[in-house]
């Protein structure tokens, strides 16, 4: 697959109550050529931590929906973060790994998902009950009522082609951009 494509069907059309949360690099390049919504938040640079991130999100923010969307470098660095996840097992959490089997930031070399490492059967074998991998549009469609409805936490590895399509950034203003989170999320007031 795509992976812009991927990112769009995941997010348009959105539902009012989704929080996103994007890891480094390329899935937020996706998730900001998309739209530039307040209810993103992209770590930008910051790797390993972005499962981590959305888990504290969904544990603070019962009412919303949280999508964590990240690569599998990133998720490869912070798997401990799977098991903790399947401990709290939290209602509102999906994760979709964009798995094009390599670090595309940094030149494309090959991650361990090229090789023999299976994400989902790590998510599996960390506890979380749904997991699975999208390999075809057709697969991406069905998946999505799970990805957003579904009680989570949800757990899917998108197989997605080495294509670097062009880049579009989030504010990359980390004070502006948490700021217009916050505000997005809890009201003016916040910040
Ligand atoms: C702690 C840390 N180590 C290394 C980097 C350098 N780095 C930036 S992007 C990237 C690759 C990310 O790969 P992946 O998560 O698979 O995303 P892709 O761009 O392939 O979608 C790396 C290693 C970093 N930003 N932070």
């Amino acid at each position: 697959m795509q992976r812009r494509e991927v990112v769009s069907a995941l997010l348009a059309p959105r539902q009012d109550n989704l929080l996103t949360v994007g890891g480094l690099g390329s899935s937020s390049w996706d998730i900001a050529a998309t739209a530039d919504n307040p209810q993103d938040f992209c770590l930008v640079g910051g790797m390993g931590l972005t499962v981590s991130v959305g888990l504290g999100l969904a544990g603070a923010r019962p009412q919303n929906r949280v999508l964590v969307i990240t690569g599998d470098g990133d998720m490869l660095m912070g798997m401990g973060s799977l098991a903790t996840v399947a401990q709290i097992q939290p209602r509102n959490l999906a994760i979709v790994v964009l798995d094009n089997e390599m670090f595309g930031e940094t030149g494309g070399q090959p991650t361990h998902t090229a090789g023999v490492t299976d994400l989902a059967a790590i998510a599996k074998g960390a506890g979380i009950p749904t997991t699975g991998t999208i390999r075809d549009a057709a697969a991406l469609q069905d998946t999505l009522p799970h990805i957003h409805e579904s009680d989570g936490p949800v757990f899917y590895v998108a197989k997605v082609s080495a294509e670097m399509p062009p880049t579009v950034y989030p504010p990359l203003d980390g004070p502006f951009a948490k700021d217009r989170f916050r505000a997005a999320v809890l009201g003016d007031g916040a910040v």
